[in-house]
């Protein structure tokens, strides 16, 4: 355990991990690429930072998309789950972990948490009836239904008030969380954090809910009806509510329960070994319980992962004690799961509750939520195809809701693309080094040394507004960070490339270099170019450096241009002057004939 200690907490940041009965959307995208930025935010800062992400694969809703389509639930859901893991690689992911709710050491870790729950006295049996929605997979109070008559069967049925969704009648004997034990507790915990749910408005409906509506949880369902779910411990005619066996998957890959629980992780062993099924990797090392780990970013999936036991070291290497989560990313429709019943299983465990939840609100096309149950989808692959990964990326962290639902539409993008990228970014660093009128590298030698804030700065207005704007840039962008809200913190990113493009319409090298053809000794236009040119260069390399969370492979593009060595693209170079040793030979500009870094899009209908 002194392993474990000694070491820093990672930076941990999840998001959802999605239902497999349908293949992804642009909605799910959103979330992987929202997680991903804040993830590589801080690797820029030089924190070291986990991201999981991952499918749910139990429950009814699965149970009956696999049904429907005939096939057994296991493959059923490594084919979608294959799909999932093909978009986060699409999508750029540095994602740590992939976890799927059918591995053995999720299973694992819901088992143990069952467990601790009964332990701790949380858990009890008895009749139940309500409404239940197979869709949203939650039981609704009967004043948050309401009957109304489908339009095309002419049939009534009851349906969900918040979601809409059909709801059916269900009586039956399973356990339960007393989560009211927790109530004061929960309600306490949201009055001392008022900044756990981003954005901060959304934590009224939360304690209004929790005053309000907050029942025990019924969490197992009869194995007769859901089949395909985790056993209850000790009992197998009952199965795992599939809410509480996703949210676990937050602490299974922060080494839940070796770390957390070491009397639970016996038990999971010692339950193996008599087993000999789900959790036969579980082996006992050094007195220690080892679950059986899988190797996560390229683990080919499907088929099998590859299962390998680590040392409690390279365990705590890998893993780190990512728990507690500083931020759990999710849509807003699944807000009360995380900051409800999440909270409240870990206060009945004991275990240290999530430091924030971003709560997103959600992409729509023509004005109504996509979503996989409608229909109403864009495949995100095909996006990616037409526009580029890193133009899709940029694309929704720029227009995607945080607070408010953001519509979807092609037209959005290709002007993002050649206002903000092409017009604006891949212009500015083409005109600046594709050129045998200056050389940068020059520049930066020459100017590089110069105080730009105080002495030639203050004599002149644009080159001041210029040397103000890469000053303020990443003290700016990080309070965005900061607050959660990557979108305000690409757009005071994007304002340095606007305000750059004015500087260079302004300082007019092009003109500059013209007149001293004829008067080749004038110091004074000669200064005034190379100001011009490294206050272009310098924009660049500070928007280039803080572009790579939310354009990977662009961001290094731009900064292999301008030749920026490697050691240096951390945020701690992100300002004037910080770098005085690169700038491309007027020689070999970055790039010649191609069409840039950001090339025409295809015309398509
Ligand atoms: O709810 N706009 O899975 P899910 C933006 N398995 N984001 C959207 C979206 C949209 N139109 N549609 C979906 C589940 N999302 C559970 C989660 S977590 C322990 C278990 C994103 O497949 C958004 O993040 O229905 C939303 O919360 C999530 O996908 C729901 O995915």
């Amino acid at each position: 355990s002194s392993a474990f200690q000694s070491l820093e907490k990672p930076y941990y940041v999840t998001t959802p991990i999605f239902y497999v009965n349908a293949d992804p959307h642009i909605g799910h995208m959103y979330s992987m690429v929202l997680a991903d930025v804040l993830k590589r935010w801080q690797t820029l800062k030089g924190r070291r930072a986990l991201l999981c992400t991952g499918t749910d694969e139990h429950g009814l809703k699965v149970q009956q998309a696999a049904a429907r389509a005939g096939v057994p639930p296991k493959q059923f859901c490594d084919e979608t789950a294959g799909v999932f893991l093909d978009l986060a690689k699409r999508s750029g992911l540095a994602n740590d972990f992939f976890i799927r709710t059918t591995d053995p050491d999720h299973i694992a870790a819901a088992r143990a948490i069952w467990r601790r729950l009964r332990r701790k006295g949380y858990i009890y049996q008895s009749q139940h009836s309500g409404w239940y929605c197979v869709s949203d997979e939650t039981f609704y109070p009967t004043a948050l239904v309401e009957k109304r008559m489908d339009p095309t069967t002419g049939k009534v049925e009851v349906a969900s008030v918040e979601t809409g969704k059909m709801v059916e009648w269900t009586e039956e004997r399973n356990y339960h969380f007393r989560m009211t034990a927790v109530r004061d507790r929960l309600l306490q915990f949201y009055k001392e954090n008022p900044e756990f749910i981003v954005p901060a408005a959304r934590l009224n409906d939360v304690v209004h809910w929790v005053t309000n509506h907050l029942e025990d949880l019924s969490i197992s369902r009869p194995a007769s009806r859901l089949t395909w779910a985790v056993p209850v411990p000790e009992d197998e005619s009952q199965t795992v509510y599939v809410w509480v066996d996703a949210l676990v998957n937050y602490l299974t890959k922060a080494g839940y329960p070796e770390r957390w629980a070491p009397e639970e992780a016996k038990e999971v062993a010692a339950q193996a070994e008599l087993e000999g099924t789900e959790t036969a990797e579980a082996v006992l090392i050094d007195g220690n319980v080892q679950v059986g780990v899988h190797t996560e970013n390229d683990a080919p999936l499907p088929p099998p992962l590859r299962t390998v036991a680590l040392t409690p070291a390279q365990r705590a290497r890998q893993e780190g004690g990512g728990w507690p989560a500083d931020v759990h990313v999710i849509g807003k429709d699944i807000l009360r799961f995380h900051a409800v019943y999440w909270p409240a299983l870990l206060l009945a465990l004991d275990l240290p509750l999530p430091k924030q939840l971003l709560s997103h609100a959600h992409w729509t096309l023509g004005r109504k939520k996509m979503s996989k149950s409608v229909g109403n989808v864009v495949n995100p692959f095909y996006a990616m195809d037409r526009f580029g990964v890193d133009a899709m990326r940029y694309y929704l962290v720029h227009d995607g809701g945080i607070e408010d639902d953001g519509d979807y539409g092609n037209e959005h993008i290709v002007d993002r693309y050649k206002k903000g990228l092409q017009g604006g970014l891949g212009n500015l660093l083409g005109r600046i080094t594709r050129t045998t009128r200056w050389n940068v590298r020059e520049a930066v030698e020459v100017k590089g040394a110069t105080s730009f804030t105080e002495a030639a700065g203050a004599s002149n207005e644009s080159v001041q507004r210029q040397v103000q704007s890469i000053q303020g840039v990443a003290l700016l962008a990080s309070e965005h960070m900061d607050r959660l809200d990557p979108r305000s913190a690409l757009h005071s990113i994007m304002d340095v490339v606007y305000q750059t493009n004015r500087f260079l319409q302004e300082t007019a090298p092009w003109d500059l270099a013209k007149q001293l053809q004829t008067s080749p000794n004038d110091e004074m236009l000669q200064s005034r170019l190379h100001t011009s040119v490294y206050l272009t260069a310098e924009a660049l390399r500070v928007v280039g450096i803080l572009l790579q969370p939310v354009m990977p492979v662009k961001a290094t593009e731009v900064l292999d241009i301008l030749g920026v060595s490697q050691e240096k693209r951390g945020f701690a170079q992100a300002h004037l002057g910080a770098d005085s040793d690169y700038g491309v030979s007027m020689k070999s500009p970055g790039r010649s004939k191609d069409g840039g870094l950001f090339p025409p899009l295809p015309v398509e209908d």
